[in-house]
């Protein structure tokens, strides 16, 4: 049977281990047919990074630290000859120094606040400034993470907020721009899930328990979950959306108590 997104291609940014929101959509894609690329940021996730990927079919792996743009060139330049063309970017990047994670937000270093926004905010525009050629006629489709710190004050969240305010409006920004030639732009703002980046976060378990006994409907999400919100967001089901900031979690953010 044809599946719905065979002949497509993607790229996934940000997994770590199998756990990985980022490793959620790859999933979702792989399955629904998509061949794709897999990026890891520094030789620490190589080895994790290349086991999963041996479970996906035809995917390639490509290192890209977004601090260095020769990396992401290069990224880009390794899909345009493994691929030929490109279909979706799943942007699932994210770090803020840990000291910057707890207390008072108004401690934040100038270095912290710089760091936080290039990694897990100017990185999406970086992205898809090298993308976007590679998407030329083919109704192109990014995703990007997002979390409830960018609306709302999350305790010890901090500058992490700002970086997810500054990638929603980034989200907005860029759906405007790539609009014309019908590539979509958006988020998912995922409700809490157990991950690397999750882990030594403070008080994280509360966190999840918090959300357990609140949300609508009693209970966290998943990174499949995540995974089959960005599957939507990638395909057609979805070609009437962009700019948009679309929740997945459980229900959370509609509560005022
Ligand atoms: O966006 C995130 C994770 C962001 C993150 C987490 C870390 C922890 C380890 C970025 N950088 C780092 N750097 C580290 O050294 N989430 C939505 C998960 C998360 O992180 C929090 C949360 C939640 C929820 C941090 C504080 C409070 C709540």
């Amino acid at each position: 049977m044809e599946q719905l997104l065979e002949g497509k291609t993607g790229v996934v940014f940000g997994v770590a281990n199998k756990r990985s929101l980022a490793w959620g959509c790859a999933r979702s894609l792989a399955n629904a047919g998509m061949r794709l690329a897999f990026t890891y940021a520094g030789e620490r996730l190589e080895s994790s990074v290349k086991k999963l990927a041996e479970e996906v079919p035809g995917s390639i792996v490509l290192p890209c630290d977004v601090t260095k743009p020769e990396e992401i060139d290069t990224v880009f330049e390794s899909i345009k000859d493994e691929f030929g063309f490109l279909d979706t970017v799943v942007h699932a990047i994210a770090f803020a120094r840990r000291e910057e994670l707890q207390g008072d937000f108004y401690h934040t270093s100038k270095d912290g606040y710089m760091l936080a926004l290039e990694v897990s905010a100017y990185s999406l525009t970086a992205i898809t400034r090298r993308a976007m050629p590679l998407m030329e006629g083919r109704e192109g489709s990014f995703v990007t993470l997002s979390y409830i710190g960018a609306d709302r004050v999350i305790p010890n969240y901090n500058v992490m907020g700002i970086a997810k305010s500054a990638l929603e409006a980034s989200v907005r920004y860029l759906a405007a721009d790539l609009g014309p030639r019908g590539i979509r732009v958006n988020a998912i703002s995922a409700g809490p899930i157990r991950t690397l980046s999750a882990s030594g976060v403070k008080d994280f378990n509360d966190m999840i328990d918090h959300i357990a006994a609140h949300t609508p409907m009693r209970r966290n999400v998943t990174a499949e979950e995540v995974g089959d919100t960005c599957l939507f967001l990638a395909g057609p089901h979805s070609r009437g959306i962009t700019g948009s900031t679309i929740f997945v979690d459980a229900g959370f953010h509609i509560m005022g108590l």
